[in-house]
């Protein structure tokens, strides 16, 4: 037994009848060492003890003496042990060295315990396997329980955001990490379900189309690359909507830098955005290739790669269809219209037969290189798609107005230019057709006024980007998805360490420094004006005569910085040391696709189309962060992605900052994408460059909880006063209690406690505790009064 009836019990508590063998049973029973033998306090109350004494007259004074004592039991060998939590793996990492972090994840792994908590940080290690531990019981255990109460997990992440949402009245976001394929879309769709659970939809249908959400966005916005088959190929901020009571009420999202060039090439293994296979595979199914012009016998160029060199490689691929399924119920769920639907193909059919539209040269007598369209079919198909003329689009393809002294001149096309615009169409066409979608999500998903009352209500936002990736040939598009991980981890870094710091100095609490690997340098070679990486790519882009090498060059002769190398001088390679580790660059295309030009008369031309929606795509300004939509029209030259990247990036970090964070990093535990695979080093390296090493120093050495005094003396009181006390606001007290709680390593500020995480833990364990013991006791004392 774990509680024997003391020998020289404090003078407060020298009744004999506390000290009888019915409350020696008791107490034992609480405090069992099972801990998952040991009782809730519920069924406690049904104890036969409690039973006895049931219903008899409260009397306050012997209520804390005895709660007290119980606790130096339970503090027995200096320990705090919880009677009503299981032993939490989250405390124990604060104590262990660095490299046994991965031992602990690896030895969780091996369990399915996928999820460490480091401090307030989520590691999420992939298990590239279904684990069961999502299913609605697993939902309900996380409700509103202390973090300790359950085995770490992704829910519990949602829960402390939703529990913070409503409880500081304050917009919350949590911002998810990772490499590519280490699995942060698939932990942003279970924040979302979690926390369509959390704000209790009033109706159905709305908590139905916030789950379609993603899937739908998705659709559109990821592709199979060499590292993930769904992989995101574009930033993506959901925020989902509450009353300030915490009624979920509406949901929008913001996409940021979506790969577009992916459109009209794939690299060597990868594919096309997934919509493009889903609508082939259910178009087939449904016997509507023909109605919207799709080739059944060749694939489409745009589709041609080398996972598919036969139509029928995806037409009938049963997965696809059932995708295909899947996707236009999620449209009709959101509550797209059966002519949007439609449109929506059109569009999607359109782009692929822009992409079949082949040019050849044609040799005139002024020797000027012009070009015909050499296929005439594609190009019917497409107009009669887009619904504008054919012929205005083969010479909107082939030509363009150049203005000279006030005079307009109509130049032809080479075969290569041709080809460029028909790309660039085709890129725009889509990009703006995705920022369509999502606009009209956010206009469907908008609250209700009548639903949301008056308030502006509350979110929560859920950032997911596409990861980090180092491939053999990495490209433009690899550097904007480089950059924008840099400044996750910036910001991460930014919440973790330095804002701390500031603050230890601001108290006069004296904390060691921590060092950490600070991007900043590296984000300042890329975002700085006018010498930045980004702004020399900007302002390259602006003069006719450069070329990718000369780019190169540029960067060589301006980037005086020790994260950018040239392996060799003559070719278009150049590489970063990014935080995340060295990536070699290949500059060929840079320019073109920094560029991304729509001509104005594809433009105007568009903008003829007798189709609503095509009208729509060119005429609108979309959503403020759409992908260079809004400038494209309003001048071919403004839309320089350097700029948009940098103000998209921005725009998003200034998003963030607002609200609370919570961090979920997620961990891929082989390249292989295997299941019970835990490749140490792998994870090791990942663990040291996003600086969660350095996390587990600084929430050992540095203090993540800074409470004001009275409102640490508010909540804690108990723990060291007795109920009707009212301890002065003052150093002292705090002192007094964390003393009683038997903690150490506190430090007192000017006006703040610091504390290390586990403290906090321990006090609110303690606090409930003594909660609970009060109300136990109480029963105790007013039975023993009779
Ligand atoms: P990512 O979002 O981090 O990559 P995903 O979320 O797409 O990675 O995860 C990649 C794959 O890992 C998924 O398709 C699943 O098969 C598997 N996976 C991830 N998390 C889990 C989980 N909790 N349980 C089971 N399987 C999981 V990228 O978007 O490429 O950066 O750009
Ligand atoms: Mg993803």
């Amino acid at each position: 037994a774990l509680f024997k009836i003391p020998r020289n019990p404090p003078p407060t508590l020298q009744q004999p009848e506390l000290w009888s063998s019915e409350f020696n049973d008791f107490i034992n029973k609480c405090l069992t060492k099972d801990y998952e033998k040991r009782p809730t306090v519920s069924s406690l109350l049904q104890h036969d003890f409690i039973k006895q004494i049931e219903g008899k007259e409260n009397v306050l004074q012997r209520i804390l003496p005895a709660t007290l004592a119980l606790n130096a039991v339970m503090f027995s060998n200096g320990k705090w042990k919880s009677s009503s939590g299981r032993p939490c793996r989250s405390m124990f990492l604060f104590f262990l060295h660095q490299n046994t972090v991965t031992e602990q994840l690896q030895k969780g792994y091996a369990k399915d315990q996928i999820y460490t908590y480091v401090g307030d940080i989520l590691i999420a290690v992939n298990p590239f396997r279904n684990v069961d531990i999502y299913s609605s019981q697993h939902s309900k255990l996380y409700i509103g329980a202390k973090r300790t109460a359950n085995p770490p997990h992704i829910f519990a992440v949602a829960d402390i955001g939703y529990q913070s949402m409503v409880t500081y009245n304050s917009d919350q976001c949590i911002v998810i990490s990772g490499e590519s394929g280490a699995g942060k879309t698939q932990s942003a769709h279970l924040l979302v379900q979690q926390l369509t659970v959390l704000g209790k939809a009033n109706n159905r249908t709305l908590q139905e189309k916030i789950l379609q959400v993603n899937n739908l966005v998705e659709a559109f916005g990821n592709a199979g690359t060499i590292i993930n088959d769904n992989s995101s190929r574009f930033g993506k901020y959901l925020e989902m909507k509450f009353t300030c009571g915490g009624t979920v009420v509406g949901a929008q999202i913001s996409e940021y830098l979506l790969e577009k060039s992916r459109v009209v090439h794939q690299a060597v293994g990868e594919k096309n955005f997934h919509i493009f296979y889903y609508i082939y595979a259910g178009l087939a199914e449904k016997k509507k290739l023909a109605h919207y012009k799709l080739p059944e016998y060749r694939p489409p160029r745009y589709l041609q790669n080398d996972h598919f060199r036969i139509v029928q490689d995806f037409m009938n691929n049963s997965f696809y269809k059932s995708q295909f399924e899947l996707i236009e119920q999620c449209f009709k769920v959101i509550g797209f219209t059966l002519e949007e639907l439609g449109s929506v193909y059109s569009v999607l059919a359109a782009i692929l037969n822009v992409g079949n539209i082949e040019f050849s040269a044609v040799v005139s007598e002024h020797m000027i290189d012009k070009s015909n369209i050499s296929n005439p079919v594609a190009l019917e198909n497409c107009a009669s798609l887009l619904c504008i003329q054919a012929d205005e689009l083969q010479e909107a393809l082939t030509s363009h107005c150049v203005v000279t002294r006030g005079e307009t001149i109509i130049r032809p096309n080479t075969v290569e230019k041709a080809t460029d615009v028909r790309d660039a169409m085709a890129k725009a066409l889509y990009g703006r057709l995705f920022s369509w979608i999502v606009n009209r999500i956010n206009t469907l998903l908008k609250p209700d006024k009548h639903l949301s009352g008056n308030d502006d209500g509350l979110n929560i936002g859920i950032l997911d980007i596409f990861g980090f990736e180092n491939f053999k040939k990495n490209s433009f598009e690899q550097l904007c998805i480089n950059i924008a991980n840099e400044q996750i981890q910036f910001y991460f870094n930014q919440h973790v360490f330095a804002w701390e710091q500031n603050e230890y100095l601001y108290e006069g609490v004296d904390a060691r420094v921590i060092e950490y690997e600070d991007n900043r340098p590296l984000l300042d070679m890329f975002l700085q004006k006018p010498m930045g990486l980004l702004s020399l790519l900007d302002e390259e882009s602006r003069f006719p005569q450069a070329t990718d090498q000369t780019l190169v060059e540029k960067f060589e002769d301006n980037l005086k910085s020790k994260y950018f190398w040239r392996p060799k001088r003559v070719d278009l390679t150049f590489g970063i040391y990014h935080y995340a580790g060295k990536v070699l660059y290949n500059a060929s295309g840079f320019l073109a696709k920094n560029r991304d030009t729509l001509p104005a008369d594809i433009v105007l031309l568009l903008r003829s189309s007798e189709n609503n929606l095509i009208r729509q795509l060119v005429t609108h300004p979309l959503t403020k962060t759409g992908i260079a939509t809004v400038v494209v029209f309003l001048s071919s030259f403004s839309s320089l992605d350097a700029d948009h990247c940098w103000y998209s990036l921005m725009d998003l970090l200034s998003k963030m900052v607002v609200g609370q964070p919570h961090f979920v990093r997620c961990i891929k535990p082989n390249n292989d994408r295997q299941a019970n695979k835990f490749d140490k080093e792998k994870v090791l390296v990942q663990l040291r460059y996003t600086g969660i090493l350095e996390t587990a120093r600084i929430r050992r050495q540095g203090y993540s909880h800074r409470i004001l005094f009275a409102n640490f003396i508010k909540r804690y009181y108990l723990i060291c006063y007795k109920t009707n006390d009212d301890p002065p606001v003052s150093p002292e007290t705090c002192a007094a209690i964390l003393e009683k709680a038997h903690l150490d390593n506190w430090v007192l500020g000017k006006t703040k406690v610091f504390l290390k995480y586990y403290h906090v833990e321990q006090l609110n364990l303690m606090r409930k505790e003594t909660v609970d013991m009060i109300i136990l006791i109480q029963a105790y004392v007013r039975g023993w009064l009779v």
